[in-house]
């Protein structure tokens, strides 16, 4: 659409929101071109217009675990951002739950644009229950960005499940990741099932956390992680709760070459790194031992769910030609979900993407 005006754009996102029913997050975004605002938002800069809804949702750790989340489309994690630098955003966000919340654009520089840090009481007035918010900004700088609610952060993002991914491509890649052929997320959060059911309630000193997830999911519910010898892998690794996570791979030495989005002047070789609260570290791993190799949180009580041992932050590097069928193979029989690490939605052209996977179950 090299010709669409802004105003198209803006019809055209509507027009979709419009379309959809009311309980779900609409995606819609454009290559249009906008009035140069902004340094960085002149020169082929695409606008993104997104429509999204915050629900009352019940998502489903592992088992019989569920936990009641404020979700952003409904889904844990919340949808992806995926724009290139110098982009212009703006999201319309409707809170349709029972109480106050905010976007706060973790990473994200707001220059020009600070009523949009989503910060309540301090940049703006908290989104009320029934009320709706435009946020508009411009994205940047390039990196692994995130997402999330600003309003009692203690509970609304250590255990209800509002943060999501917000990947900015740099407009000059660095060397490194020029090479990449597989682009991966991993949100990392921790669980206290005394408060599943109690919303408006948790996130307290003391709290007992006892389920641990990537992307929403503990082991044996969370996805292995599918490759062919020669790939090159980037890791994007968030601490989205309030834990630390100290993430082990085996059979490869990794390269830490992000931390916060930016690149590292120099990467550091690892098998091991702990990713802290509100932490990014982009993790480059080459494919080259074929095997089926266990990545896993080496805090080892986080691999527990509630008093099982064998679950949490744990899935797995399986190589393609290994085969998956030995009887004793905890995942011999496993049902493969993609996009379980929006590995194919960000192989999509820029935009928003709602992903079913992480869909809750609404609660009336
Ligand atoms: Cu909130």
């Amino acid at each position: 659409m090299p010709n669409i005006t802004r105003r198209d754009a803006v019809l055209t996102g509507l027009g979709a929101a419009v379309a959809v029913p009311a309980l779900t997050a609409a995606a819609t975004s454009s290559n249009a071109r906008e009035p140069a605002k902004h340094p960085k938002a002149k020169a082929g800069a695409a606008y993104h217009k997104f429509e999204m809804n915050i629900e009352e949702t019940r998502i489903t750790l592992v088992g019989k675990q569920t936990f009641q989340t404020f979700a952003f489309g409904g889904q844990v994690p919340a949808p992806l951002f995926h724009v290139r630098e110098g982009d212009e955003v703006e999201v319309v966000l409707n809170n349709l739950t029972t109480l106050p919340h905010t976007i706060h654009w973790h990473g994200l520089l707001q220059r020009g644009s600070w009523e949009m840090d989503g910060v309540p009481d301090m940049t703006q007035l908290g989104i009320q229950p029934g009320d709706s918010f435009t946020y508009k900004f411009v994205a940047e700088p390039a990196g692994t960005m995130w997402y999330h609610c600003h309003v009692n952060v203690n509970e609304h993002v250590a255990t209800r499940g509002m943060w999501g991914p917000f990947i900015i491509d740099p407009i000059k890649p660095t060397p490194i990741e020029r090479e990449v052929t597989g682009d991966y997320i991993l949100m990392f959060s921790e669980w206290a099932s005394a408060w599943a059911d109690k919303l408006g309630q948790g996130g307290m000193p003391g709290d007992v956390f006892d389920y641990f997830t990537i992307n929403g999911k503990s082991f044996p519910e969370t996805q292995p992680i599918r490759v062919k010898e020669g790939d090159v892998i980037r890791l994007r690794m968030f601490g989205a709760g309030g834990g630390f996570h100290s993430i082990h791979i085996h059979g490869h030495v990794f390269q830490i070459t992000f931390k916060d989005g930016h690149p590292l002047p120099a990467p550091i070789n690892a098998d091991t790194v702990l990713v802290g609260p509100g932490e990014r570290y982009d993790i480059i791993l080459r494919c080259d031992n074929p095997g089926r190799w266990m990545i896993h949180d080496h805090i080892d009580h986080h691999t527990m769910n509630g008093h099982t041992p064998h679950g949490g932050v744990m899935t797995l590097i399986e190589y393609e030609g290994i085969p998956r069928d030995q009887p004793w193979y905890h995942w011999a029989h496993k049902e493969f979900v993609p996009d379980f690490y929006y590995e194919q939605s960000l192989k999509k052209p820029h935009g928003i993407y709602p992903n079913p996977v992480f869909k809750g179950v609404p609660v009336s």
